[in-house]
């Protein structure tokens, strides 16, 4: 550049005009400081103002329920697929519910590819419980925290894949194997019309995918996290019955006192798993955690319930989430024995989200899994540090990929960051955001660039 304006404006005073369009360009140019490409010099878009922007652009649109906007964030998503040039698709499943499905195709498509999922769905908000519009996606100017729902679950991840992509294939980086993209809808009310139908579909298999990372959490510490499975749910109901009463009468036995002995022992189990996190000898995902969800008793009058009356019928449900490592016919046993026993003339609904297959569901976290391994070495080579392995407390997308037997790691990364998911004021600050795309950039780059397989594995691909 420099050269071309030598040769060109010797001559200062006659060309004075040219001479400041040059200028500008150059600083144009040298400002962004990363692309030398002279056909591209109307809109930077490698520019941090440029990325920053179009995450905000996600953040805008509104996919929060009752009525996510599936549609618009579908669009929005096909626009930066195009202009990142990859291959889309917009998959409907459910009418409404949109699945877009980006390709990035590698040299040896036959070897097990790589899937990137992020939901583009969000919980509700409060907005007058936000210091900021949740969906205005505002950046404060004097800390750099960008405030939007979704800015840490998980529009994030959506866009820093997306944005990671783009700055490889400005490096010229080709990948191996086939890179998938999947944002899908739905997560956040349990996914079935999303990701389960998409990990049960003939797209799927056809995809031929060997990995999937999935989200994870922010860690308020300088450590990302990596979570290698995650808790189990299950819904609780547990009934009592008993001989009704008058309400000024003293007696054993009835409805209200034996639901009441089991709530007791139930709260005492609460505490010695919840000791065990707070006494930092357990993680959160590695105990089994309960809480009790709703009451249900009492007879109704027209002015509400009957004072003097001790119904015959008291029940109460409970949200239970068990991890792995633990033993699930031990909490069977524990409710029929203490927290719902016949002999207290109890009965109780024991509701587990179905497992759909006999595949672990926990992917290895040692050095087993390479992909685990490469996913660390990327995180560090970005001078990130890496926590210890971990259960992810609460269900995601992530189980309907390892109930095919797949191995599938949740990481979202933000460090120092305070976890705000489903809570007002969510929010990521600007520079976290630009890390995490550095971040992704390495991990993607490893995982693409990974071509061992085992030797029979190969052959069977390829026939
Ligand atoms: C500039 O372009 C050349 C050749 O296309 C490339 O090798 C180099 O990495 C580019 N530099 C920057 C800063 O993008
Ligand atoms: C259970 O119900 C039976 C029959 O109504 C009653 O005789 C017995 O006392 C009850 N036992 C308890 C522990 O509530
Ligand atoms: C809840 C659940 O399905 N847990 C299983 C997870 O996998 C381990 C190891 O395969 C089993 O022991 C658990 O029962
Ligand atoms: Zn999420």
């Amino acid at each position: 550049m420099m050269m071309r304006r030598c040769k060109l404006y010797y001559s200062p005073i006659q060309y004075l005009l040219p001479i400041l369009l040059v200028v500008t360009v150059v600083e144009l140019l040298t400002s962004c400081g990363c692309s030398n490409d002279s056909s591209s010099l109307e809109v930077d878009v490698d520019a941090p103002g440029t990325i920053i922007s179009r995450f905000q652009g996600y953040l805008t649109i509104n996919t929060a329920y009752p009525n996510p906007n599936y549609l618009e964030a579908a669009n929005f998503i096909i626009s930066q697929a195009k202009s990142v040039s990859l291959d889309f698709q917009t998959i409907e499943f459910v009418n409404g519910k949109h699945l877009v499905l980006l390709k990035w195709p590698g040299k040896k498509p036959y070897l097990p590819s790589i899937l990137l999922n992020s939901h583009t769905d969000v919980v509700p908000v409060e907005p007058h419980k936000w210091s900021h519009p949740p969906f205005d996606a505002h950046l404060d100017p004097s800390t750099g925290n960008i405030y939007a729902r979704g800015s840490q679950d998980m529009k994030c991840v959506g866009m820093q894949y997306l944005e990671a992509i783009r700055k490889l294939k400005a490096s010229g980086f080709q990948p191996i194997r086939n890179v998938y993209l999947s944002f899908v809808p739905d997560e956040e009310i349990g996914g079935h019309d999303g990701a389960e139908k998409f990990a049960d579909s003939d797209v799927f298999s056809k995809m031929n995918v060997g990995i999937v990372l999935d989200e994870g959490l922010p860690s308020p510490d300088e450590n990302y996290r990596m979570f290698y499975a995650e808790r189990t749910s299950c819904s609780l109901i547990i009934k009592a019955f008993g001989a009704p009463g008058h309400g000024a009468k003293l007696y054993d036995n009835s409805a209200m006192e034996n639901l009441f002995k089991s709530i007791e022992s139930i709260r005492r189990f609460r505490d010695s798993q919840f000791d065990l996190v707070k006494a930092g000898l357990r993680a959160e995902g590695e105990v089994t955690s309960i809480n009790m969800v709703f009451l249900k008793a009492g007879t109704p009058s027209p002015s509400g319930f009957a004072m003097n009356l001790q119904p015959s019928e008291a029940q109460a449900g409970f949200d239970i989430r068990i991890p792995p490592t633990a033993d699930p016919e031990s909490l069977e046993r524990r409710i029929a024995e203490e927290w719902a026993p016949s002999s207290r003339n109890m009965t109780f609904q024991l509701v587990r989200s179905k497992k759909k297959s006999e595949y672990p569901n926990l992917t290895a976290f040692d050095s087993s899994n390479p992909w685990w391994m490469l996913l660390q070495e990327a995180v560090r080579s970005e001078n990130g540090e890496v926590g210890k392995p971990e259960i992810f407390p609460p269900a995601t997308d992530a189980r309907y990929f390892r109930e095919r037997g797949l191995p599938a790691i949740g990481f979202s990364p933000m460090s120092k960051t305070p976890n705000l998911l489903h809570d007002h004021d969510e929010f990521l600050n600007q520079n976290e955001y630009m890390k995490g795309i550095n971040i992704y950039k390495s991990i993607i780059k490893a995982y693409a660039s990974f071509d061992e397989y085992p030797r029979d594995d190969v052959s069977r691909a390829e026939l």
